[in-house]
C-alpha cells in the first residue's frame, strides 16, 4: 500500500519544512542545483501530506504548533525542522523540540538546515541540552542531507 508509513514533519514557521519535502519529491540531493522557483512558498495552514514512494511526508505549519502533539498521535516518526540561522527563533524551537520529544514515543530527528559545520550543530544541542537529539545537520549548500533521511525513514516500521 503507497504511502503507509506517515513521518510527521514539524517546527517553527519558515524554517524550511516546505522546501524539504519539495526537495525530497523532487529527490534533488544537492541545494547546488536549485532554482528560485522551487523555494517560493506561503505559510502552510493545516496538515499537508506529500506522498513519496512507500510514505507520507505530513507537514503542519508552524502556526498550528499548539496542535503538533495531536498531530504526532498516529505516526512513524517525527522531522523536527530548525532553521540554525533563525536566531530570533532559534530558543523557542528548541523548547518546542524538546517539549514535543518528551510528550511522543516514536522515532525523532531533529534537521538542522543552513548549518555552517557539525561542530555548530553540536555546539547548539549542548546549548539547548538537546545533546542526546538524534540530528542531521544540513550544512549549507552540501549534499548528503536528503541521504540522512532516507537513512532515517527506513529504519522506520
Ligand atoms: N534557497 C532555499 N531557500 C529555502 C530553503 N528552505 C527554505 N527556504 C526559504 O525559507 C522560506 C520558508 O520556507 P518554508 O519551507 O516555506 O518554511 P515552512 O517551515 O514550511 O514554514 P510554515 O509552513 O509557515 O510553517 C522559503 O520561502 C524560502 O525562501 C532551501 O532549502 N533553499
Ligand atoms: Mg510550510
Amino acid at each position: 500500500m503507497a504511502g503507509k508509513t506517515v513521518i510527521l514533519v514539524v517546527g517553527v514557521t519558515g524554517s524550511g519544512k516546505t522546501c524539504l519535502i519539495r526537495r525530497l519529491k523532487q529527490n534533488k540531493s544537492s541545494q547546488k542545483h536549485e532554482k528560485k522557483h522551487d523555494y517560493q512558498t506561503t505559510e502552510t495552514s493545516g496538515f499537508v501530506p506529500t506522498k513519496i514512494d512507500d510514505h507520507t511526508f505530513g507537514e503542519v505549519g508552524g502556526k498550528l504548533q499548539p496542535l503538533w502533539l495531536d498531530y504526532a498521535q498516529d505516526v512513524s516518526g517525527i522531522i523536527f525542522v530548525i532553521d540554525v540561522r533563525a536566531h530570533g527563533r532559534l530558543t523557542q524551537a528548541a523548547v518546542y523540540a524538546l517539549q514535543l520529544r518528551e510528550q511522543t514515543q516514536v522515532p525523532f530527528v531533529l534537521y538542522l538546515r543552513r548549518a555552517s559545520s557539525k561542530q555548530q550543530c553540536a555546539h547548539l544541542l549542548s546549548q539547548w541540552l538537546l545533546e542526546d537529539f538524534r540530528f542531521i545537520c544540513a550544512l549549507d549548500g552540501q549534499e548528503g542531507d536528503l541521504e540522512e533521511i532516507h537513512d532515517f525513514v527506513k529504519s522506520l516500521h
